[in-house]
């Protein structure tokens, strides 16, 4: 292996040409990436410096290129094996933060002391400010007085129990009052704990380690009840869940909306001539693509089974989604993962069906999208998908909702 860590890959005489790169980690791995010739230099996306590995590269009919000279050197950004195994799955490292609320400054010094060390701290002496917070932060954990002016801790819970994205916020609640009645209806409230005072630093830090550990598992398994385990990304019931809000939310404010059902072409083969681990890792690489289009923060990419996979595109007329769709087929492309048994192109490649909803379908002005559910949407992009397929796969067809079960011939989806 050419070693000179200064020594990008240079092929010459390749200018503008796309070419595949064969990356042999060990005895045991294998990777394909596409890489595109900018003047002498050999582009590479998300490569750099992988020790102890030899690379090749081969043109559009996989021959070996010749005339070129290969040296390996670091490049812009780095993929390993791991890196790639990994993907989909990482979380970052996450800082917990934690609310305290009491009309008392004092009170807020001793909680701030004690829970220093804990995570990020943010503070409100009173109920208003403190519903601000946690609506603008969502913190992990509240800790809440219940002796407050104003509004009290009793009707801050209350507040904060009615809103979904916080009910699930632990609160222990803070009080003077020692009470077993007090203490019997915070807990019937829906607080997580009690704390008496006067605040004990090893009592109170005890009692917040306890319930940040709850809440960390109790995030986890929502997590994971609603992650695709393979991918990283949101599972078919998330989708669904997704869909049927969306498809409401449409319905009643007339915005449109539209999805992508989205298969990968021939993976039957890849799996028979690559083996299933490979395709675990293609069906990555290929949801790496899918993220990689989405630029606003309500779309959602969801693995549907298997190697299918959708997006959903709220607020997205057709011609928005047929964008997306040639985006979706090229990012696709550019990852350039060789499938030698393709009988579409020599790499992986995707059909995609768009399913639409917006103010060119004909049941829009007919009133009649009322009597039309989400699963009508699916049926569209279902049926666009076939006619993908039976096109020639590798390109996008397009089906109005209204026509998810008319024989109206499917439309291609160039924008
Ligand atoms: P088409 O172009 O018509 O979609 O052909 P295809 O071969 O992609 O479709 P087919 O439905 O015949 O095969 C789908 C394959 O996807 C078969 C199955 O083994 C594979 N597959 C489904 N889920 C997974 C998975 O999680 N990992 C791997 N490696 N393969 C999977
Ligand atoms: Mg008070
Ligand atoms: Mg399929
Ligand atoms: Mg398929």
């Amino acid at each position: 292996m050419p070693g000179g860590a200064s020594n990008p890959i240079y092929p010459t005489g390749m200018t503008g040409q796309n070419l595949s790169l064969a990356i042999i980690c060990g005895r045991n791995g294998r990777y394909w990436r596409s890489a595109r010739v900018l003047g002498e230099r050999c582009i590479l996306p998300g490569m750099n410096q992988m020790r102890g590995t030899s690379v090749s590269l081969w043109d559009d009919r996989r021959r070996s290129v010749s005339g070129i000279r290969i040296e390996w050197g670091p490049m812009a950004t780095s993929v390993s094996k791991e890196t790639i195994e990994r993907r989909g799955s990482e979380k970052p490292n996450r800082v917990v933060s934690i609310l305290l609320v009491d009309d008392d400054p004092g009170a807020i010094q001793l909680m701030g002391r004690i829970l220093a060390d804990v995570g990020k701290l943010l503070f409100a002496t009173n109920g208003k400010d403190a519903l601000r917070l946690a609506r603008d932060s969502t913190p992990d954990l509240i800790l809440l007085d219940a002796e407050m002016p104003g509004m009290s801790g009793f009707e801050l819970l209350k507040m904060l129990k009615a809103e979904s994205s916080l009910a699930d916020v632990p609160v222990i609640f803070i009080t003077s009052h020692i009470e077993a009645g007090f203490e019997v209806s915070a807990l019937d409230m829906g607080a997580a704990d009690f704390i008496a005072k006067p605040l004990r630093s090893s009592r109170v830090l005890a009692r917040v380690r306890t319930q940040l550990r709850v809440k960390h598992l109790a995030d986890e398994l929502r997590r994971t009840a609603t992650t695709d385990a393979l991918t990283g990304v949101a599972n078919r019931r998330q989708f669904d869940e997704s869909l049927e809000r969306e498809w409401l939310r449409a319905k009643r404010s007339g915005d449109p909306v539209s999805l992508l059902m989205i298969d990968v072409d021939h993976f039957k083969l890849y799996n028979d001539l690559y083996g299933h681990p490979k395709g675990d890792v293609c069906l990555r690489h290929v949801t790496q693509a899918l993220l990689s289009t989405c630029k606003r923060p309500a779309d959602l990419v969801a693995r549907y089974g298997g190697e299918e996979f959708m997006i959903l595109l709220p607020q997205t007329p057709r011609h928005g989604a047929q964008r997306m769709a040639q985006q979706v087929l090229d990012a696709v492309a550019t990852f350039g993962i060789f499938h030698e048994d393709s009988q579409t192109t020599h790499y992986v490649s995707v059909s995609v069906g768009i399913g639409c909803f917006d103010d060119a379908s004909a049941c829009r002005t007919y009133g009649s999208h009322a009597l039309l559910g989400a699963s009508d949407l699916v049926r569209a992009a279902d049926k666009a998908l076939y006619s993908a397929k039976h096109a020639g796969r590798g390109q996008a067809k397009l089906r109005d909702i209204g026509d998810a079960d008319t024989s109206e011939p499917a439309t291609g989806a160039a924008p």
